[in-house]
């Protein structure tokens, strides 16, 4: 947003001299559909979306980690109702340079902390709540674990998040005008004590407080205090950059598309000028099992970028309790929802909470360690870089070269990827990615291979995006082609990869 004219000139401005297209046209995270669009120029439209640098960067992590971590660590519970006494919280031996060393040693890029839970206990020392860790025995009252962790995350370049639960067990003013302000106080906090934020972190949760009330959430005012105060972060999953992709199982969806309709889009903002970033939540709805085809583009009123993440407990519980020790999820399984989530056009969120000492527990690190060997087996050696293509050297090292921003471009149906292999070259594992800088646009892959004078199909698939994994049985083939039938325009293929 331009901050060099005044935002009433500016409208003025953008108004006279500029047609709705050319507005739109600015931003390219979200377009109106004219009731007179056809099915082609809609199709247009939702293939020249992309990602704002905030939502490229975070998509680009692949894999992020949640540290549930609170009152609810000591109390067994999973919703505290913030009448929990703060002296219950304790750890012995809190070492967030441990957590972040686990994580990151597992290839998790980012991490978010719940600073404040349902229950209303901050990890930090607010100025406008006693019920913190400044009311607890640990480090006498003086220790900050928010702190803690944002400094571990800069130590070892990992991103730094928070979770700040707008539902407060707690708070006395919850379900007034006040608890806004309240809030309002409790993001400033976190956004201006503990240097960058890279992801803001509400949840939908819109409970009853101490006296009964329920809260009308103040959204946009939050949404405006962020982009202030740290316009780098996204803003997930009640907000305006990142979608939940609707389950907490790990599995997104198969056909996962990150432009999406959304209903509440004002033509006459955009029209105004006024809402030239998306500074709102897109509404629709977004649980269902198809988001973004042809089908429901037709249907829309505007169309948004608006990617999906796809957040897990690697235990069944959020909160760390140890009858759950034994029931950390296997080293196949995390695999399994890393191919369902990073491999469908997602961000994994995986949370590993802490336990009472406030350490990473072995059964969890254990997990990671091997799920993070299991992904470096298989990604160990692309076999398409070893293949030569009637495209060309330069093509594929295009495609194989780990650089999302290098691509080659392709047609439908015509824009295959033809593979040669000098010797019979076995896989099971294919990996796509697509340049978003310029848009999500595949509807249908096939990888086929030649057998016997004919093309016979080994795998297809429907969307690709960010990145698509797909796991088969061992093929074995010295000669490939990659081919898209459908696709809403040009393709810029970042990556093609095979993996035995
Ligand atoms: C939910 C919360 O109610 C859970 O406790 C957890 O924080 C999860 C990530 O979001 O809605």
């Amino acid at each position: 947003m331009s901050t060099t004219i005044g935002a009433g000139m500016r409208k003025l401005l953008t108004f006279l001299l500029l047609p709705v297209s050319l507005v739109t046209a600015q931003s390219k995270q979200f377009v109106l559909i004219d009731p007179a669009d056809d099915l082609q120029t809609i199709v247009n439209k939702a293939a020249s979306l992309t990602p704002s640098p905030r939502q490229l960067r975070w998509q680009q992590l692949e894999l992020t980690a949640f540290f549930h971590y609170g009152i609810n660590t000591y109390t067994g519970r999973e919703w505290g109702d913030g009448k929990e006494d703060p002296k219950l919280f304790n750890p012995t031996d809190l070492d967030a340079d441990q957590w972040i060393r686990t994580v990151k040693a597992a290839g998790i890029k980012q991490v978010i902390i719940t600073a404040k839970h349902h229950d209303g206990f901050c990890l930090w020392p607010s100025e406008v709540t006693d019920h913190s860790v400044e009311s607890s025995p640990w480090k006498n009252g003086k220790g900050d674990v928010v702190r803690e962790v944002a400094n571990a995350c800069r130590k070892h370049g990992i991103g730094f998040g928070v979770y700040l639960s707008p539902w407060d067990r707690n708070a006395p003013m919850y379900g007034t005008e006040a608890y806004n302000d309240f809030f309002v106080s409790q993001l400033t906090e976190l956004l201006t004590r503990y240097g960058k934020v890279d992801e803001v972190w509400f949840d939908g949760a819109n409970g009853e407080g101490p006296n009964g009330k329920r809260q009308v959430y103040d959204f946009p005012r939050w949404y405006r205090l962020i982009r202030q105060l740290q316009p780098e972060a996204v803003i997930a999953i009640m907000g305006p950059d990142v979608r939940w992709v609707g389950t907490e199982t790990g599995y997104g969806r198969e056909t996962e598309w990150s432009v999406i309709p959304a209903d509440n889009i004002d033509p006459a903002a955009v029209a105004a000028g006024s809402q030239q970033g998306l500074e709102i939540k897109p509404m629709g709805d977004m649980r269902a099992s198809d988001l973004g085809s042809r089908d429901k583009l037709k249907k829309a009123k505007a169309l948004v970028w608006y990617p999906a993440e796809t957040d897990v407990s690697i235990r069944p519980g959020w909160f760390y309790h140890s009858k759950e020790d034994a029931l950390v999820k296997s080293a196949e399984k995390l695999n399994d929802i890393y191919f369902s989530s990073v491999g469908r056009n997602g961000v994994l969120l995986l949370n590993i909470p802490p336990d009472p000492r406030g350490r990473i527990h072995a059964s969890d690190s254990l997990r990671l360690v091997e799920w993070s060997a299991l992904r470096k087996n298989i990604f160990d050696t692309n076999l398409v870089a070893l293949a030569t293509s009637p495209l060309g050297r330069k093509a594929i090292r295009s495609i194989t070269d780990l650089n999302d921003a290098t691509d080659i471009s392709l047609t439908s149906g015509s824009g295959d990827v033809e593979l040669n292999f000098s010797a019979p070259t076995s896989f099971s594992v294919m990996a796509l990615q697509e340049n978003i800088r310029y848009g999500q646009r595949v509807e249908v892959f096939i990888l086929e291979q030649f057998v016997q004078g004919e093309w016979k199909e080994i795998i297809r698939g429907t969307t690709v995006g960010y990145k698509r994994l797909l796991r088969f049985p061992m093929v074995t083939a010295t000669k490939l082609r990659l081919r898209f039938p459908e696709s809403r325009g040009e393709i810029r293929l970042a990556s093609f990869g095979l993996y035995r």
